[in-house]
């Protein structure tokens, strides 16, 4: 059955919504590589209106349609069991979602202000005036944003202190080889390695080398992804 998976377009072609990635991790993951991507502009979620939602990840299988990265996660898992598991078990599967929710609190408000004047700057042309817009009612100018952040990265590493005690045990949040929970985390990493030159780790730092392990994984498929980051 063909699968479509409908995701967030940037400009020239840049593809950086954190949850999107999260499920084309959970694809790759479960072997499903021939999948077709359609972009969605802030401007125009027609292509979603079947969905009877906005957001995107929205995944297409067949004759099912699924949206919300959690949900696509579920899917891929209880529809595809005999090919990789995301979860493994039942308790991996809720402790998956203690990593979403936690992952949102890394991800919002710090490090969605540290990167806000380089998200906006990735927002396709034609996106600009809606996301402005949409963006200063939420969090007042964009403007205020720019400039100089490396304080403020400093202190969001330290949110990463669980993280980093984890993985400098073990290769991988689902252990010995990666599994929902890693690309739970990793796509909010590989959102800022779309739209930033910002170094958000340290090379020295255990969740860097994790994250190079994540890029490697499917012949390369996150690291090959067009990014700004050097
Ligand atoms: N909880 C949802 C969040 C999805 C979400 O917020 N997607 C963003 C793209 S990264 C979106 O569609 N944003 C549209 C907007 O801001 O109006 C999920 O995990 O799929």
């Amino acid at each position: 059955m063909a699968i479509t998976l409908y995701e967030l377009g940037g400009d020239q072609d840049y593809r950086y919504c954190p949850f999107c990635w999260r499920s084309l991790m959970a694809l790759r993951h479960k072997g499903l590589h021939d999948f077709k991507r359609v972009p969605v502009y802030y401007r125009d979620r027609s292509p979603i209106a079947f969905s009877g939602q906005d957001r995107v990840p929205v995944l297409v299988d067949g004759d099912r349609w699924v949206n919300d990265s959690w949900d696509i996660a579920c899917y891929l898992e209880d529809t595809y069991p005999d090919r990789a598991p995301l979860f493994g078990t039942d308790s991996g599967r809720s402790q998956a979602r203690f990593i979403s929710a936690w992952t949102l609190e890394l991800q919002r408000p710090a490090l969605t202000a540290i990167l806000m004047w380089d998200a906006f700057e990735h927002v396709d042309p034609a996106d600009r005036a809606w996301w402005r817009a949409d963006r200063e009612k939420r969090f007042g100018k964009l403007e205020s944003y720019r400039g100089d952040r490396q304080d403020k990265v400093v202190a969001w590493r330290k949110l990463l202190e669980p993280l980093r005690v984890t993985l400098g045990e073990q290769a991988f949040l689902g252990g010995e080889s990666p599994a929902y929970a890693d690309y739970i985390v990793f796509g909010s990493f590989q959102w800022a390695r779309c739209i930033s030159r910002l170094e958000l780790l340290e090379t020295s730092d255990p969740v860097y080398a994790w994250r190079e392990r994540l890029l490697d994984l499917f012949d390369g498929f996150a690291r090959s992804a067009p990014h700004v980051a050097t």
